[in-house]
């Protein structure tokens, strides 16, 4: 089921998510959920709390080289934590509770997570490159946060700015 993506300034996606104790068939009816809906808006990746469930849960969806989304390359990730992180590296993101608004952010350019699957299982593995941007995006919905809180203070007043220019011509 397509669910309704909570877009900013919404309160619900400054909550803290907490973790998932139940890997039962709610939680796959949430991921089910979240990937129907990500693929409806063209997404790559996108965390619970998006759609208003506070837990612990995300998934990325890369493209792959010849610019196919396939559900093969589909990562479910609960309850994650970061165990190592190394290198910078920037990239022009975006978000899809920031419609519309891309920017350079600078993050870790590998990091080791630990994170269980939609059974409960354990992984622990190193990602790279666009997957570990995108991992870090999303675990900082986790956490509350939105990749526009890293821009520079003048670039966040002109976000600001036309964020509400944008929205009073009502799109
Ligand atoms: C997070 O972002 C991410 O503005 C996922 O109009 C960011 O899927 C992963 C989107 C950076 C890797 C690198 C954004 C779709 C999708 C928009 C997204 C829009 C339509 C963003
Ligand atoms: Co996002």
């Amino acid at each position: 089921m397509i669910r309704e993506i909570l877009v900013y300034p919404n309160k619900l996606l400054r909550e803290k998510s907490v973790d998932v104790t139940q890997f039962d068939e709610s939680l796959h009816q949430l991921l089910d959920d979240m990937y129907d809906t990500m693929l409806h808006k063209e997404g790559i990746g996108l965390a619970a709390i998006q759609i208003g469930i506070a837990l612990n849960v995300l998934i990325i969806n890369l493209v792959d080289e010849e610019g196919f989304q396939k559900p093969e390359n589909l990562y479910e990730v609960i309850n994650p934590v970061i165990l190592e992180k190394d290198g910078h590296t920037t990239f022009q993101e975006g978000c899809l509770s920031v419609p519309g608004y891309y920017d350079e952010i600078e993050r870790a350019a590998h990091i080791k997570v630990s994170y269980f699957d939609r059974y409960g299982t354990q992984h622990c593995k190193e990602f790279h490159d666009l997957m570990a941007i995108a991992l870090q995006h999303e675990m900082d919905h986790l956490k509350g946060h939105l990749f526009i809180e890293k821009l520079s203070y003048l670039k966040r007043k002109k976000f600001e700015k036309d964020w509400k220019k944008q929205q009073k011509a009502g799109k």
